[in-house]
């Protein structure tokens, strides 16, 4: 029988939902070793939240995320509120002795990433972070692979991670504010396909150059109709690196990507190999293997949706019924519970250093933009 683990949730929209759906559903599909209780749930709009937590089981609700720390049946506190919130809260949670589960990215700057870095460094609880696509089945497999041997030597990282909503018919919201995001489509979207290639190649980012951020819309509409703000993020950032190890990237987001939904893709090239992930076609990994026989030799599109074969696909449908964005939260929940009781994820968790690593190469990205020079990550503390 699963020890209960009682949980509090900071957040209640987007991430609000696919969380609380991940602890409604985790114990349901996976033989759990700690059984998550959805005791709080904290977020500002008292009257969605009451609704809100009826909706989706959880016991009480507060507007007040203080609350939480202060009350010591809560042992793991989940931030998903947007990103300038992260490292007050997180830190907080983590005096009060709890463990913290946060979205992404870790922090809207790299200063307040790094409080949480050693926040979490002097802490006794487990800390995690939600870079969720690594435990899409097609990824964790590449992760498998790339340590299998199948790429030899990698010598190219290509990521984009493309969106369209952000034109500019789509009014303010937090996520266009500098004070509140810490950068727009970069922060957002680079921080995912950054982390995909830290965590798939094993391999760190010493050098970024050539950047480019640019804001295409200025100015937005109030949600009120009250008249317009200012925008002071990026709609869009590209940007090269160079690897420790010697392979070459280059990684690219936009919101202003009409007809690119949610493209988040990567795509190792290797002395012997090559690997495309594309989240649009989420159960699919293209695989090319050098080694095939010259006659038959191509990309391979495999479903990763074999019990079998596949990480995480054995937990949930028979063969090729395939598996949606929601699942990849309920994975990484899976883990972080095998984690939290000391045992082994099925690959890696991102915690508060990891992600800080990944801060630091956004943050160098902005730099190189600024400067128009090359960055060496060492110079990025
Ligand atoms: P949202 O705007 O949909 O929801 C934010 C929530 O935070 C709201 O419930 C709001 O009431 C709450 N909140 C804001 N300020 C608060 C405060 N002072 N005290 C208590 N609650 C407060 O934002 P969304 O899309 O859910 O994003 C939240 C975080 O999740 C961001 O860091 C974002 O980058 C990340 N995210 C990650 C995704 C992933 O794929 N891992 C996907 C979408 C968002
Ligand atoms: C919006 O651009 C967003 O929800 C991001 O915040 C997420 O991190 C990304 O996974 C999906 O798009």
């Amino acid at each position: 029988m699963a020890r209960p683990l009682n949980v509090a949730l900071i957040g209640q929209k987007f991430m609000g939902r696919a969380h609380s759906n991940a602890y409604a559903q985790v114990g349901h599909f996976f033989d759990v070793p700690l059984q998550p209780v959805r005791h709080t749930i904290a977020a500002r709009n008292a009257e969605e939240l009451a609704a809100f937590a009826e909706r989706w089981g959880w016991q009480h609700h507060t507007t007040n995320w203080q609350d939480i720390a202060a009350n010591d049946a809560i042992e793991l506190v989940d931030v998903a509120t947007p990103n300038h919130l992260h490292a007050e809260a997180s830190i907080a949670m983590l005096a009060a002795g709890k463990h913290v589960l946060c979205e992404k990215p870790l922090a809207h700057t790299l200063e307040a990433a790094r409080t949480m870095r050693d926040a979490a460094a002097a802490a006794q609880g487990k800390t995690f972070v939600w870079f969720n696509y690594r435990r899409c089945p097609a990824v964790a497999l590449a992760y498998q692979l790339v340590r299998d041997g199948l790429l030899g030597e990698i010598h190219h990282v290509r990521g984009h991670y493309l969106q369209s909503w952000g034109g500019a018919q789509t009014p303010m919201s937090w996520r266009f504010k500098k004070s509140i995001a810490g950068s727009g489509a970069h922060g957002d979207l680079n921080a995912h396909i950054v982390d995909m290639a830290r965590f798939l190649t094993g391999d760190e980012v010493a050098e970024v150059s050539g950047a480019i951020a640019k804001t295409f819309v200025t100015e937005r509409s109030l949600p009120d109709g009250s008249g317009t703000e200012e925008c002071d993020v990026d709609d869009a950032c590209l940007f090269l690196t160079k690897f420790a190890g010697g392979a070459v990237g280059s990684f690219e987001a936009s919101r202003v990507a009409p007809g690119h939904e949610n493209r988040n893709t990567l795509e190792l090239n290797g002395s012997k190999g090559s690997l495309k992930f594309d989240f649009e076609d989420m159960n699919v990994l293209s695989v090319f293997d050098g080694g095939d026989a010259p006659a038959t030799r191509g990309w391979k599109r495999v479903m990763c949706t074999s019990g079998e074969h596949h990480p995480y696909a054995g937990q949930w449908w028979p063969d090729a019924h395939v598996l949606g964005y929601e699942h990849g939260f309920v994975n990484m929940l899976a883990d972080v519970l095998v984690a939290l009781d000391g045992g082994q994820p099925v690959v890696p968790l991102p915690d508060f250093d990891d992600a800080y690593q990944t801060q630091r190469v956004l943050e160098a990205a902005l730099i190189s933009a600024t400067r128009g020079a090359a960055v060496p990550l060492d110079e990025v503390e």
